[in-house]
């Protein structure tokens, strides 16, 4: 099959068959220079790790009413719609997406300005919701998510320009050793990987439980592990975890008799708005990239 020509000028191309390699990162990770309410010392260690962690964004009351709020959801939502998503081999729901459009319960945490402000400041910019998320990781059941950079799904399968995105994920229970918290590794959001194969149609139907294509291969996961180590911050209901769109990251399955329920938000600077994907298929449902970029004031 013919390649796109945009391909071939996409500094940022992957998923070109068997070609995998590593290129260097073209964008700033921190867009601004102005104070805000991350001091010189966050801004430098995410500058430097692709990721800061917060111990206490949020207190435990306001936790208690969103873990609720995300326990009703996962009772009470229909799991046959398309933004719901279940684990690998059960029914039992892994993801709810589309927190900030559909989701009244959520909207305030959306447009929190103690987050809001936060990736403003790292993207130099306004900002909007490319994509909002619960992870359920239940007790015994939650299964794992391999290595992967969000970037490269984003560009290749929505269309996101440039790395100028940042995830926030908000821990609504206890993140521990045991319960399949997130890993991250230090460091690499300064390379891009190239990843190898091509993108099956429909891809988001299996990849959002169990990711087999856009996944680093395991050369460059070595290299970049003997690089910067994997890095598992681990923290109380309330705490957060910021990440740039290109840190590679993952999880293990959950193994231990607590859940482990996230909130995640991915917040894009409005100058980086999606365009067509960087790969050859259409672009994904809005529930994963939304491209209204409708003002958070608006939710
Ligand atoms: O495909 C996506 O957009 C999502 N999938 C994963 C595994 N992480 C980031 C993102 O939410
Ligand atoms: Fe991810």
């Amino acid at each position: 099959m013919a390649l796109a020509s945009s391909n071939v000028e996409d500094p940022y191309f992957s998923r070109l068959g068997d070609q995998f390699g590593m290129a260097a990162r073209l964008d700033p990770v921190v867009w601004s220079e102005r104070p805000g309410r991350l001091n010189s010392s966050e801004i430098e260690s995410y500058q430097r790790d692709g990721f800061l962690s917060i111990p206490q964004l949020i207190s435990r009351e306001e936790v208690n009413q969103l873990l609720q709020a995300a326990d009703r959801l996962r009772q009470t939502v229909d799991p046959d719609q398309s933004h719901v998503i279940a684990e690998p081999a059960s029914r039992t729901i892994r993801s709810v997406f589309r927190l900030h459009r559909d989701y009244e319960d959520f909207k305030e945490i959306c447009r929190d300005p103690r987050i809001v402000e936060r990736a403003e400041q790292i993207l130099g910019s306004e900002v909007y919701l490319h994509q909002s998320r619960i992870n359920f990781k239940p007790a015994f059941e939650g299964k794992e998510f391999f290595w992967h950079s969000d970037f490269e799904t984003w560009h290749i399968e929505d269309g996101l320009p440039r790395m100028r995105a940042v995830s926030i994920s908000l821990s609504l229970t206890h993140n521990l050793p045991y319960n399949g918290p997130l890993m991250l590794i230090p460091g690499s959001h300064r390379y891009y990987i190239r990843c190898v194969g091509r993108t099956p149609e429909n891809h988001f139907e299996q990849s959002l439980r169990s990711q087999r294509y856009g996944v680093p291969d395991q050369q460059s996961l070595r290299w970049l592990v003997d690089a910067g180590g994997i890095s598992t911050p681990t923290g109380g209901p309330g705490s957060a975890v910021m990440f740039d769109c290109n840190t590679l990251h993952g999880s293990v399955a959950n193994l231990s008799p607590y859940p482990r329920t996230n909130l995640f938000l991915v917040f894009n600077s409005v100058v980086n708005p999606l365009e067509e994907p960087f790969g050859d298929l259409p672009p994904r449902p809005e529930f994963l990239g939304d491209r209204e970029m409708t003002p958070l004031s608006d939710l």
